[in-house]
């Protein structure tokens, strides 16, 4: 097959994940926004150890220092406690990785998340939305005829997926459990409690644990997912701030609203672009993208 033909196959395959997703959070009650690209306050994404992200892009306007956003994580906060209702957002985040992220193949500088947040949710609920959607595409993807001309059968998903503790991967695979316990799964599986961004709740029973949850492809492809349950309280989120060292002044703007009371909620976001990879079996992420931003690469256009 022509090269541009499969890349007409796999942005089809794209197309039509998006339209799913359209669908899906549509029937399930959810308000749809529109992103936003720039605040003055963005998500830090870490201190994490593994982190490559050299820097968060900022641009001058005006006089004012405005972020471009890493992720939607620290709006949906305020969106949810503005409307009280069940958000999503299809959400393009630029994320200024190492060059040497080339090679993980499922890093991209830029790419978009679905991107979703649930007011007084549970990870539970998130849990089981998660699943719920992951049926639902495995009906979409039997009618796409995208899969025909890629010549591939579309992956089955069967819920509900393994649920695994980070502690217990860690334990089997070690540190870098990711990429093997991938490689040894036949179906997505859960990986909860990673200790990161003050955003995600610690759980207060338990210091040292976090009511969060990643959710990983199998065969190799890795994280699919991200998300938790948040932490609410303007104290806590204070003190959160405080023990990861944040650089406050990036943060006032957030601050003021943390200040009048977050609702609780959980929420998590999923790569389209890793979706599609993962779908089609596409060698690496910047294969699905017809306008490439793989870290390490110029760029064409
Ligand atoms: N979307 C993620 C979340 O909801 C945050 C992220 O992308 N870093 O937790």
């Amino acid at each position: 097959m022509a090269e541009d033909e499969r890349l007409v196959g796999k942005l089809t395959v794209a197309s039509d994940v998006i339209n799913a997703a359209v669908d899906f959070f549509h029937d399930e009650g959810f308000i749809q926004l529109l992103p936003v690209m720039l605040g003055k306050s963005t998500d830090p994404l870490g201190p994490d150890p593994g982190s490559s992200v050299i820097k968060t892009a900022e641009i001058e306007y005006l006089g004012a220092k405005l972020r471009l956003m890493n992720s939607m994580i620290l709006h949906k906060q305020v969106a949810v406690r503005k409307l009280g209702k069940k958000i999503w957002i299809l959400s393009p985040n630029i994320r200024l990785e190492k060059g040497e992220r080339k090679t993980t193949k499922k890093h991209l500088f830029e790419f978009t998340q679905a991107d979703f947040e649930i007011p007084n949710a549970k990870k539970e609920d998130v849990m089981a939305l998660v699943e719920r959607f992951y049926k639902k595409l495995n009906k979409r993807m039997r009618k796409s005829e995208a899969f025909t001309a890629l010549g591939i059968e579309p992956f089955k998903f069967k819920t509900p997926f393994k649920v695994y503790e980070t502690h217990k991967l860690e334990e089997k695979y070690g540190a870098d459990w990711e990429a093997p316990a991938s490689e040894a799964a036949k179906q997505p599986f859960w990986a909860l409690c990673h200790k990161r961004e003050f955003y995600d709740k610690e759980d207060v029973s338990n210091p040292g644990h976090y009511l969060n949850y990643d959710l990983v492809y199998p065969l190799g492809f890795g994280e699919a997912l991200s998300g938790g349950e948040r932490e609410s309280d303007y104290k806590r989120i204070l003190e959160r701030m405080g023990r990861d060292k944040l650089s406050m002044d990036i943060y006032t703007a957030y601050l003021k609203e943390a200040e009048q009371g977050f609702l609780p909620s959980a929420g998590a976001g999923f790569g389209i672009e890793r979706l599609v990879r993962f779908l089609t079996k596409e060698e690496h992420i910047g294969g699905v993208q017809l306008f490439r931003r793989v870290p390490g690469e110029d760029i064409t256009i």
